[in-house]
């Protein structure tokens, strides 16, 4: 009885330090108002797929996940009107060689970044239905257990652009189109 009267005593000691903190929490909250607002999602940036020749029939699409909530978050499914099937996949080593795995969700922590990037994570699209070319984009809706159903526009940056998904609208392929 002593030990239950003690957690009892211990439980209000804590929440009276958690309630002190959230009031000192929510004064600061209400001057971030706006910008927190903006930091409680799943925000999905600089998508971007590589040009592929005519003849070429699986793509792969990169992305950038930053999870700013307090739970972690998983890719579940994409899929895209430009291809028949569309798969998660991660590069693994077997030996000396790097393979690629379906799998069968992505995991994004809370509070955490993830790049989906060449060698690593990727969106596999397979059966293209047209060709990838550069300075064109491609849709790609993504499902996620929290954030729900994601649309992005997925940018085609050309073969000789390098491998930086920083900044895709920095590719001056679109200048062939003038
Ligand atoms: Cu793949």
């Amino acid at each position: 009885m002593r030990l239950a009267a003690l957690t009892a005593s211990v439980f209000a000691l804590t929440l009276g330090v958690a309630t002190a903190v959230s009031a000192q929490q929510h004064e600061m909250d209400h001057q971030h108002s706006a910008h927190l607002t903006e930091q409680t999602t799943l925000v999905v940036k600089s998508a971007w797929s590589r040009e592929l020749p005519p003849s070429a029939a699986v793509g792969a699409a990169f992305l950038s996940l930053s999870n700013h909530t307090d739970q972690a978050d998983r890719l579940l499914s994409a899929e895209s009107a430009i291809a028949k099937v569309t798969e998660l996949h991660a590069h693994e080593h077997e030996g000396d060689v790097m393979r690629m795995v379906k799998v069968d969700s992505i995991e994004i922590p809370a509070h955490s970044d993830l790049t989906l990037e060449p060698g690593g994570y990727h969106i596999m699209l397979i059966d293209l239905h047209k060709p990838l070319v550069a300075g064109q984009t491609l849709p790609l809706t993504l499902h996620f257990e929290h954030a729900g159903q994601v649309d992005v526009t997925v940018q085609i940056k050309s073969s000789d652009a390098g491998t930086s998904a920083a900044a895709p609208e920095m590719d001056h392929s679109q200048h062939n189109q003038h």
